[in-house]
C-alpha cells in the first residue's frame, strides 16, 4: 500500500493539508484537487516531488474524472465547510458539497477505484441526541443545506457501495482543531478564533454562558484515523463518529488556552447563537472498534502546537 498515489480533494485546507503531511510520512504520493477557495498553497510542502497540486473545482465532472488517473484511493474533503455559507447561498454550496461528491463517485467508477474516505459531519444529527453521547444510529435531522448535502453524500456513497463495490469509509467529524484552521470568519472553529484573538490581545466573545460543551479532537489524531482508513484491508459498512467522547466546556477550553498563552484578553458574553447546540459529544465505540486511536493529544498540547509554542 505504501507508495501508492492518493487523491485528496480539498487537500490544501485545514484537515486536508494535515492529512497530506501524514500520507507523505507513510510513503504515499499525493495528488490534491483544490479550488483554493479556503485552501492555501502555503499549507503544502510544494517542494516535495511526491506532492502534485491541481487547482480546480470538484463540481467540474470532466476534471474530476481526469485527476483520478493512476490513483489507488480518494479522500474526499473538498467542501464549503462553513455551515453559515450554506444557509446564505445553498445553490452555490450544493455544487461543492453534494455535486462534488457525486462527481467523485462517477470519476472513481470510471477509473475503477474502490476506496474512498469521506468527511461527513456531526451536523447530520441536528439537535438529536443532544446531552447524550451520540451514537451513529441516532435519527438524522439535518437542519441546514450543509448537513443535508453531507447526509445525501453519505447515502450516495452507500449506493455506490451496494451497486459498484465501492469501499467508502464515512466519518462524521465532531469539532476538530489544530494548526492551519482558518480563524478569519466569525463561523470558524471556536478554538481557532479564540487562539488568534488571545495571541493578538483582542477581546474574546463567548456566545451564551460558556458552559456549553463540545467534543474537541486534535487534527493530528483525526488524520491518523483517516490514514488507517486509506490503508485498511477492508472497510466496514456504516458511518463512524469521530470524537473523543469527552465533553469540554468553552470555559475549560479557555483555561487551557490561558495556560499556553499566559494572560487572556478581556472576555465578554453575548446571547447564545440561535440554534446553537448546548452539548455535543460523540459516542466513539464504533471508532474504537474499527480503528486504533492510540494516545490522544491533550487539549493543552494541541493548543501549544496550534500556536507554535
Ligand atoms: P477547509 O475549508 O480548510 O478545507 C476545505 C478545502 O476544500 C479547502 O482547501 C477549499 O479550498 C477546498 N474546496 C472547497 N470547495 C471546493 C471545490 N468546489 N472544489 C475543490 N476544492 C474545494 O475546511 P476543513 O475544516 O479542513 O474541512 C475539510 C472537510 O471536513 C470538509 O468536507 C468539512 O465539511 C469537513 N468537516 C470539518 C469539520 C471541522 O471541525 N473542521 C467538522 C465536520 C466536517
Ligand atoms: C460545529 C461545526 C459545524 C457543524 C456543527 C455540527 C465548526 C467550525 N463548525 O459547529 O460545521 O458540523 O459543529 O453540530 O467546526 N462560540 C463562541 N464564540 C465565538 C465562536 C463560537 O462562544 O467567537 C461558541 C459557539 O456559539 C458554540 C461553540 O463556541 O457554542 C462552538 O462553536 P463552533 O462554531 O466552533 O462549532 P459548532 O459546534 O457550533
Amino acid at each position: 500500500m505504501a507508495d501508492s498515489l492518493v487523491l485528496v480533494t480539498g487537500g490544501a485546507g485545514f484537515i486536508g493539508s494535515n492529512l497530506v503531511d501524514a500520507l507523505l510520512a507513510k510513503g504515499h504520493s499525493v495528488r490534491i484537487l483544490d479550488d483554493m477557495s479556503t485552501g492555501k498553497r502555503s499549507n503544502l510542502p510544494m517542494d516535495n516531488p511526491k506532492v502534485e497540486l491541481i487547482e480546480g473545482d470538484v463540481a467540474d465532472a470532466a476534471l474530476v474524472t481526469r485527476v483520478m488517473a493512476g490513483c489507488s484511493a480518494v479522500v474526499h474533503l473538498a467542501a464549503v465547510a462553513s455551515v453559515q455559507a450554506s444557509v446564505d447561498d445553498p445553490v452555490r454550496t450544493h455544487q461543492s458539497n453534494f455535486v462534488g461528491t457525486l462527481n467523485v463517485c462517477e470519476g472513481m467508477r470510471e477509473a475503477g477505484i474502490k476506496r474512498v474516505v469521506f468527511a461527513s459531519s456531526a451536523a447530520v444529527y441536528g439537535n438529536n441526541g443532544e446531552g447524550e453521547s451520540i451514537v451513529e444510529d441516532t435519527p438524522k435531522a439535518p437542519l441546514t443545506p450543509y448537513a443535508s448535502d453531507k447526509l445525501s453524500s453519505e447515502y450516495y456513497l452507500d449506493f455506490y457501495r451496494r451497486q459498484h463495490g465501492f469501499e467508502p469509509a464515512i466519518f462524521r467529524l465532531f469539532n476538530v482543531f489544530g494548526p492551519r484552521q482558518d480563524p478569519s470568519s466569525p463561523y470558524s472553529g471556536v478554538i481557532s478564533i479564540f487562539s488568534e484573538r488571545a495571541v493578538k490581545g483582542l477581546p474574546i466573545t463567548i456566545f451564551g454562558d460558556g458552559e456549553q460543551t463540545r467534543d474537541f479532537i486534535y487534527v493530528g489524531d483525526l488524520v491518523q484515523i483517516l490514514v488507517q482508513a486509506v490503508e485498511a484491508r477492508q472497510v466496514e459498512e456504516g458511518a463512524v463518529n469521530v470524537g473523543l467522547n469527552k465533553a469540554t466546556t468553552l470555559k475549560q477550553m479557555l483555561e487551557a488556552l490561558s495556560e499556553v498563552v499566559g494572560q487572556l484578553p478581556p472576555i465578554s458574553y453575548a446571547p447564545a447563537r440561535s440554534g446553537d447546540i448546548r452539548h455535543s459529544r460523540a459516542d466513539n465505540t464504533r471508532l474504537l472498534q474499527r480503528f486504533t486511536l492510540g494516545e490522544t493529544t491533550p487539549m493543552s498540547v494541541g493548543l501549544a502546537r496550534l500556536l507554535g509554542r
